[in-house]
């Protein structure tokens, strides 16, 4: 029996999500967003059962469908969130030894390796690795064909750019920014933004 999942967003992060949950094997029960009209009701993908205030009346599982990480992380504070549930690329690798919170999306080609954690509401995007004994926290967005190294952790809230590089042991802090390519030698504190190679 299908899960019809709820998703709380209806832009181009939500297309991805459907598609990955279809390809999962579940059902869409529809999305909620506030800001009319989303690209989801455009393309047909799925009905807008109303804004996010509506979606007190749903009890269904349901996932976070917004990609950026401060909009994601108000809005989760905002709603109910207690049935949030983790989507999944057919495609994707996640060991049996790791560890997931809710409301998870992991995308195509993604790799969550050994005894590594994931938290709520965190984003493992297209062909991302997180690698053995990682620690993602909350909300946090590994970009597309972002890669971390082993034991590495991210603080919640972080945003590590597309292709990004995070050398093994390092330690990211909480809401930090790595730009998109960067080469990350050495830690970075809380709410710190670094870029380049090596990223400073
Ligand atoms: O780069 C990749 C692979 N994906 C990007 C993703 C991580 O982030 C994607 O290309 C986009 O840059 C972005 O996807 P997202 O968040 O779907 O962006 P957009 O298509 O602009 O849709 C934003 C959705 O969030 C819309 O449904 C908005 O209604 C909703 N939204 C944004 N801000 C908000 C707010 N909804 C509420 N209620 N309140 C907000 O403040």
């Amino acid at each position: 029996m299908p899960t019809h999942i709820i998703l709380i967003g209806g832009g181009g992060h939500a297309l991805v999500v459907a598609e990955a949950a279809t390809l999962a094997g579940h059902a869409l029960a529809g999305f909620v967003d506030d800001q009319p009209p989303a690209l989801l009701e455009r393309l047909g993908v799925c009905s807008r059962l109303g804004t996010l205030e509506s979606l007190a009346q749903f009890s269904g599982p349901r996932i976070l469908c917004i990609g950026d990480v401060n909009c994601r992380r108000r809005l989760a504070a905002r709603i109910d969130l207690t049935n949030a549930f983790n989507v999944i690329h057919p495609t994707a690798f996640v060991s049996p030894s790791a560890r997931l919170g809710k409301g998870i999306y992991v995308g195509p080609n993604a790799v969550i390796h050994s005894r590594a954690s994931v938290g709520d509401h965190a984003i493992i995007n297209s062909g991302a690795i997180v690698e053995h004994e990682c620690t993602v926290g909350t909300h946090c967005h590994i970009a597309p064909a972002a890669a971390l190294g082993g034991n590495v952790s991210i603080g919640p809230g972080s945003l590590v750019g597309l292709g990004a590089r995070i050398l093994p042991s390092i330690t990211i802090g909480d809401g930090a920014i790595i730009g998109a390519g960067s080469v990350v030698v050495e830690d970075v504190g809380n709410g710190a933004k670094v870029k380049g190679v090596p990223a400073r």
